[in-house]
């Protein structure tokens, strides 16, 4: 009988002390996770919620406490969520800007209150004092190398009809300026139809619905600043009686799922990718804004050129 009493008093001790030293870890005093807030500008297609996951995951990965908003493409509620970051006393936040202008008071009071910014994806045109780092693509870049397949392609003689991003947003800006540099040094080339789809498949639908009313079988080339609108745009084609990728050549960039599949199906002829796996990247540059180094204003994603003959080997091995 005593015998049992001193085992179980061996066993109950043994379990307290494992606590306390797990306890130990939670003492009053030691270092509490690190709480970084996130301001999405959206979560409407694959692209954004890759962009979320990435953040999320490496978050969880690093023992990082994340605080998430989602702005539902508002750029109201995204200020308000900066805010509400810098009121909760955050150690950092990750930004991804609906659009490029507008967010500079917001920038200046989180500066003030001594928390790192760094933008994931999207540029702001505010002072780069006030925020550690661009972490995202080279969008100039990206919309040129659509322009020079384009012209390869249609050995410089067609009718583009362009389905533009988000009004406002740095790639829809920045795409569009790319593109046209090849355009503008080639007049074979024109855009003889431009309007915002806002990254968005139904708008991108219906407005290539509207497109082909107005210009028909006049049309050469879809030029889409996004695989969602690329999709959208290639369904209105076949409902409209024509075969995309053939009647109707069509280019997008970002490189989601749905883009490689369109390629798999020859409804897509090229796409440059965009990557938005930025999570690892984004708490890299608040870690060195933390330790009080310098950190480059702009760390630039590689992103590959990807056609349709090629698609089919890569889909099953893409990460987003
Ligand atoms: C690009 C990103 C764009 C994607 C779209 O970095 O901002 O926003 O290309 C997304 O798919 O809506």
């Amino acid at each position: 009988m005593k015998r049992n009493i001193m085992v179980l008093l061996m066993v109950v001790l043994m379990v307290f002390a494992s606590s306390a030293v797990f306890g130990a870890g939670q003492a009053e005093g030691a270092d509490q996770p690190k709480v970084v807030g996130f301001s999405q500008c959206d979560s409407q297609q694959a692209w954004r919620w890759a962009e979320t996951e990435s953040v999320k995951e490496e978050a969880a990965l690093r023992g990082y406490t994340l605080q998430y908003n989602d702005a539902q493409s508002s750029q109201a509620n995204q200020i308000a969520a900066v805010r509400s970051f810098i009121a909760q006393g955050v150690d950092g936040i990750l930004l991804a800007p609906q659009v490029t202008t507008g967010f500079g008071p917001v920038l200046r009071e989180a500066k003030e209150a001594g928390i790192p910014v760094v933008l994931l994806d999207r540029k702001v045109d505010e002072d780069p004092s006030l925020f550690v780092t661009f972490i995202g693509s080279d969008f100039v870049w990206e919309g040129e190398q659509v322009g020079k397949i384009v012209l390869e392609d249609t050995n410089g003689t067609a009718n583009i009809v362009e389905l533009q991003g988000t009004p406002g947003a740095d790639p829809t800006i920045e795409r569009k300026a790319g593109f046209e540099k090849v355009v503008n040094a080639n007049p074979g080339l024109k855009i003889i139809l431009s309007q915002t789809g806002d990254f968005n498949r139904t708008k991108g639908k219906e407005v290539m619905e509207a497109f082909l009313k107005a210009e028909g079988k006049n049309i050469d080339v879809v030029y889409a600043h996004n695989d969602d609108m690329a999709v959208g745009a290639i369904q209105a084609i076949k409902e409209y009686g024509l075969d995309p990728g053939k009647d109707i050549l069509v280019y997008s960039i970002d490189g989601v799922r749905d883009g490689f599949q369109a390629m798999v199906d020859g409804d897509l002829n090229a796409l440059v990718e965009c990557t938005p796996l930025l999570g690892p990247q984004g708490f890299d540059a608040l870690e060195a804004a933390w330790r009080g180094e310098e950190v480059s204003k702009w760390i630039k994603s590689e992103d590959g050129i990807f056609r349709m003959e090629e698609a089919a080997a890569l889909i099953e091995n893409r990460k987003y």
